[in-house]
This record gives structure tokens, C-alpha cells and sequence, in this order.
């Protein structure tokens, strides 16, 4: 009878003993396990190290974790309005500024090239601002200083293209507009085409330079001219259409040598293709024009009223389609891409 009590007691302790320690083990994974999901790590488990444990490496795994979300492949698309706008803000253009002071002010945030893209969200367009150029290097200091952040506010991806005519032929605007929309192409697949006067600086960061459904002409309301549209269909200034409007009125045309017309003839283009513009609100829509007087070489063409009757005719030959130029030179720095262009003017305007 001792003997039969002596083993049923041996067998209990046993049983005990392998009960206890299989509770203590599934408890000790249950901690980790907890432990895991409180840290956002349980999806890393398994890449755990097997030769080592403790916190420190459950943290460190963790981190990894947390710095894998923050990247790119992660980021959300852009909100329609962007949370860090100014409104109205104040612009003075007395201060003499140099390219460096600008450099030091706002190129730590860009790339080669006057490129930027959000670091927080991914941009739904990426935008080419392209900038007809010549002599005008004041202007372009302002605008790079007031631009910069100004774009970067508007969570915009882009790049800044400065296109310079050289020589001192006659002066094209609107050629210069097809070679900075060429060039851009070449460099990235850009869906939308931001063209801006050197001289324009806007005066609220609602006025969003992205593209819209119809081409815009975002330049409504200019101190030179009271803040008021000068006539209603001005399509100056600084405009915005995506590649596939561009593309849809064959861009600007080539052959608007000297001051005037091309706008008007892009506004045309676009009636007579895509029949409508778009605009922001004047009260939105404002702008500083720096002041200067009328370039050498970039007199008015009287032949140019003439050739606004001519648009129907001319849109199909005349534009992106028909355009050549020779590239000089392509230099890049930290607050644009400056292309130097020959525009191949024509015999007899070569000098005015
Ligand atoms: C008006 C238009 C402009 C254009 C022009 C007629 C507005 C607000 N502006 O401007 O878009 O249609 O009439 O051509 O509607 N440039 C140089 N160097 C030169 C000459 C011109 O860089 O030697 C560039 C520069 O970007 C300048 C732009 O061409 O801002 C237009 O020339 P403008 O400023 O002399 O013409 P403006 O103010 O009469
Ligand atoms: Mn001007």
C-alpha cells in the first residue's frame, strides 16, 4: 500500500512540475509577445537575431520599424490645399540680393538644378517653371527669393528652367517658352508647364502654380496695371497649362519676334482648341511687376497685330510642331537650370 501511495505521489509531483513549466514558458511568450505589439514591432519578430535578447535589441528592431514608415514608398498624396499657406504676404524688391544670399537663404532645401520635391507627401503634378531670359539677372535674384519658398509652400514638385536667347537679336518671348517646355521633357516627365515673366512676383501663396482642367492664366490682378485685368482676354504674364494642353494648341508660336502679341496669340490657340481659361479670384491673383523700362531688342512689332488674325491658319504649322533651335550651353546650380539658347533669328532682325 506505502509503495502504491509513494508512486501515485512521485507521478503528481511529475505531472505538477511539467504543468508548472509549461505554463511558465507560454507565459514568458506571451510577455514578449505583448511586449511586441505595444512597440509596433510584431511584424519584425521573426527577424529577430536568434543569439540575442533583452529590450535593446526589441527597440533598436522597432526603430528600424518606425524610420521604413517614414519613407517615401509610405507617403500620402499631397492634400488639395497645402496646410502651410501664407495668404497674402509682404514682398519688397528694394534690398539688393545676390544669387548667394538667395543660395544660403533657400538652397539647402533644393536639388541640382532648382529642383524640389515635398518631403512629406508625394505632389499629384510635377511642374516645369519655365523662365524666358535675357539680361535681366535683378529679376531673376527677386524671383528666386520670393519663389522658392513661395513653390515649396505649395508642396509642389518641381524644377526651375531659366531659358536665356543668346545673342542681341530681336527678343522671343513665346519661342523661348517651346524651348523651355523641349528641354524640360528631356530632363523628366513633367505633366505640367508653369511659364512665368522673370519680372512677376506673386503676392499670395493661394495662387496655386500646379495646372487645372483649363489652361490659366494666373496673373490677373498686376500693380502696373491697377490690379485689374488692362483688357479681358490677356493671357500674359504667367501662365499654366498641362503637356497635354500645351500639346493640344501645338504650344506657343515661334514667330512673334519682338514685344507683344504672343500672349494674345496663345489665348487664341487655346479658344480656338480647348475654348476655355481659367483664372484664380482677382483678390488671389495679385502681383508686383519689378520695375523696368522697355529691353534694346525687344521693340514692338507692329507686323505682330497683324498675325493675330492668322491664328487659325498658322496654329497647325506653327509651334512646338515647327520648332528648332540650337542649345548653347547648360548650366546647372542649386536654384535653376540655366539653358542658353540660340533661337535662330531671322536675317534682318538679327539687329534693331
Ligand atoms: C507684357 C506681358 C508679357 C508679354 C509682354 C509682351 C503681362 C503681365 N506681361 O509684359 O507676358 O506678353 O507684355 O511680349 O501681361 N525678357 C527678358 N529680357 C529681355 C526682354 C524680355 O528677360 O530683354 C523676358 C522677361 O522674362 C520679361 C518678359 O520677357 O519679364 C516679358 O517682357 P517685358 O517684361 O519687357 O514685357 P511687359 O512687362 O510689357
Ligand atoms: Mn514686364
Amino acid at each position: 500500500m506505502k509503495k502504491t501511495i509513494f508512486i501515485f505521489l512521485t507521478l503528481y509531483c511529475f505531472l505538477a512540475i511539467v504543468i508548472f513549466a509549461i505554463y511558465f514558458f507560454s507565459k514568458k511568450y506571451w510577455l514578449t509577445h505583448m511586449f511586441l505589439i505595444l512597440h509596433g514591432a510584431e511584424n519584425l519578430k521573426d527577424s529577430f537575431p536568434l543569439n540575442t535578447t533583452g529590450h535593446s535589441q526589441v527597440t533598436e528592431t522597432s526603430e528600424v520599424w518606425v524610420n521604413k514608415s517614414a519613407g517615401e514608398e509610405s507617403l500620402g498624396v499631397c492634400p488639395e490645399t497645402p496646410p502651410n499657406l501664407l495668404g497674402p504676404f509682404q514682398v519688397e524688391l528694394e534690398t539688393v540680393r545676390t544669387l548667394e544670399d538667395v543660395r544660403k537663404q533657400v538652397g539647402p532645401l533644393l536639388q541640382v538644378g532648382g529642383r524640389y520635391k515635398p518631403p512629406d507627401c508625394i505632389s499629384k503634378q510635377k511642374v516645369a517653371v519655365i523662365i524666358p531670359f535675357r539680361n535681366r539677372h535683378e529679376n531673376l535674384t527677386h524671383w528666386l527669393y520670393y519663389l522658392h519658398p513661395f513653390l515649396q509652400r505649395q508642396q509642389l514638385d518641381y524644377g526651375v528652367y531659366v531659358i536665356n536667347q543668346d545673342g542681341d537679336g530681336t527678343f522671343n518671348r513665346a519661342k523661348l517658352m517651346n524651348i523651355g517646355y523641349a528641354e524640360a521633357l528631356k530632363e523628366d516627365d513633367y505633366n505640367c508647364f508653369l511659364f512665368s515673366d522673370v519680372d512677376l512676383v506673386p503676392l499670395d501663396d493661394r495662387n496655386l502654380y500646379r495646372c487645372f482642367s483649363n489652361p490659366r492664366h494666373l496673373s490677373v490682378a498686376v500693380d502696373k496695371f491697377d490690379y485689374k485685368l488692362p483688357y479681358e482676354k490677356i493671357f500674359g504674364g504667367v501662365t499654366a497649362l498641362t503637356k497635354e494642353q500645351f500639346l493640344t494648341v501645338n504650344g506657343f508660336s515661334n514667330t512673334f519676334w519682338g514685344w507683344g502679341g504672343e500672349d494674345d496669340d496663345l489665348y487664341n490657340r487655346v479658344m480656338l482648341r480647348i475654348k476655355a481659361i481659367s483664372r484664380p479670384y482677382a483678390v488671389i491673383g495679385r502681383y508686383k511687376m519689378i520695375k523696368h523700362e522697355r529691353d534694346p531688342h525687344n521693340d514692338q512689332n507692329l507686323n505682330n497685330v497683324k498675325k493675330l488674325k492668322e491664328t487659325t491658319n498658322t496654329l497647325d504649322q506653327d509651334g512646338l510642331s515647327s520648332l528648332n533651335y540650337t542649345v548653347i550651353d547648360i548650366t546647372k546650380n542649386m536654384l535653376f537650370t540655366f539653358i542658353t539658347v540660340d533661337v535662330h533669328v531671322p536675317m534682318g532682325l538679327t539687329k534693331k
